[in-house]
């Protein structure tokens, strides 16, 4: 224990503590633990607050193979998971220690809408989705996360509307929901003269908190900076047109950029497509033999998937029982032997044959 200033008690968590997820099971039993897994796994580890914690958990719990094996293991994340929705609910009524939002994860991919205040950020996710935030025309509208599902083909990603970010009233929650992304769309209101300047100050923002926007996959660099893929959207380009292509070459070398108007549409439906490009997963359909595609409903699963992660999702005992897998798409295969190892693109569509 140690006391800080304000006379508060701070607890500091040391690695080994009992929050640090290490159940002896994982060693001595067979549990075939997959990678999404471990990946959530370590991500509890590394979480800082019970948000991040609440949030691998959760991940945790939806990847772990389901058997016999890993039964203790289920339970305990589960009592975890009891245990830290306890405790946040026990935080809000009382008040105490702030605010702080959880957002349920759905869809295929998350992606945190990010910017400036009055950006339009709100309008944006009203457009998108069936989500109804309230809009209005002074900054500092939105004070509690929103999440709402847009819809892209066959597929659906989750975007979440956020308070501004602002050096002086951002509260740290919005910063942590970030972090939790899987990408960021950073909305800039290309109506403002000053567009770059805010834009670049969101990124300031962003990096003084540890997080980099860049181009490339979303990744944990180190034990506190995480990097997220971007992309930058220019809101309200109705009141300003010549700034979408400024906004381009602004974007540059940085990130990909779309430029959108809510008010008379235009735009719209690249920037839906710019977010699923940003969200970082593709969309693999299944064949049985002798038959056609099933293309009613997608697969999705991170962009870099090989055909066997691809195989282990759809069930997870296939990996074991598998012959070959037949493949069609990524631009080369006719329904060839796919080796194992091949990463799938989007739209794929895999044959799997078991012994
Ligand atoms: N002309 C025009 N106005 C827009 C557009 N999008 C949003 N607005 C207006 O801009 C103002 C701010 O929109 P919001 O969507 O609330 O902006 P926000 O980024 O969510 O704002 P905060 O929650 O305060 O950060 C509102 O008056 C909107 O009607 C657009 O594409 N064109
Ligand atoms: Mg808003």
């Amino acid at each position: 224990m140690v006391v800080n200033y304000t006379g508060l008690k701070v607890r500091m968590l040391e690695p080994n503590s009992s929050d640090h997820y290490n159940p002896r099971w994982e060693k001595t039993m067979p549990a075939n633990l997959n990678p999404e897994f471990i990946a959530a796994r370590d991500r509890f580890n590394r979480a800082k607050t019970d948000d991040e914690r609440l949030d691998a958990l959760q991940e945790m719990l939806a990847t772990i193979p389901k058997h016999k094996g890993t039964e203790k293991m289920q339970a305990d994340i589960k009592r975890r998971i009891a245990k830290l929705k306890e405790k946040a609910e026990g935080r809000r009524r009382s008040g105490k220690g702030g605010v702080t939002y959880h957002v349920d994860r759905g869809g295929a991919a998350q992606v945190a809408l990010v910017g400036p205040p009055n950006a339009g950020k709100s309008s944006l996710l009203a457009a998108l989705t069936n989500a109804t935030p309230l809009i209005t025309s002074y900054p500092m509208a939105t004070f509690q996360p929103l999440p709402g599902m847009m819809e892209f083909e066959d597929i659906q990603i989750q975007l979440v509307d956020l308070p501004p970010i602002t050096r002086e009233f951002t509260e740290g929650w919005v910063y942590g929901l970030i972090r939790l992304a899987d990408a960021v769309a950073l909305c800039v209101d290309l109506s403002s003269a000053q567009w770059k300047e805010e834009a670049e100050e969101a990124m300031a923002l962003l990096a003084e908190r540890h997080i980099r926007v860049t181009a490339g996959a979303s990744r944990q660099v180190d034990w506190r900076t995480v990097e997220r893929r971007a992309l930058a959207i220019g809101l309200k380009v109705d009141l300003a047109p010549a700034r979408a292509s400024e906004l381009r070459e602004w974007a540059v070398g940085r990130f990909p950029a779309a430029a959108a108007s809510t008010v008379t549409g235009e735009g719209l439906e690249d920037v839906r497509r710019a977010i699923f490009r940003v969200a970082g997963v593709v969309r693999v359909y299944t064949k049985k033999p002798g038959q056609p595609p099933d293309l009613s409903k997608p697969y999705t699963i991170r962009e870099g998937a090989t055909v066997l992660d691809v195989v282990d999702q759809i069930h997870k005992g296939f990996a074991n029982r598998l012959r070959y897998v037949r493949l069609w798409g990524s631009g080369r295969f006719d329904g060839q032997h796919a080796p194992l190892d091949h990463v799938v693109q989007d739209k794929d569509i895999v044959e799997i044959h078991l012994t």
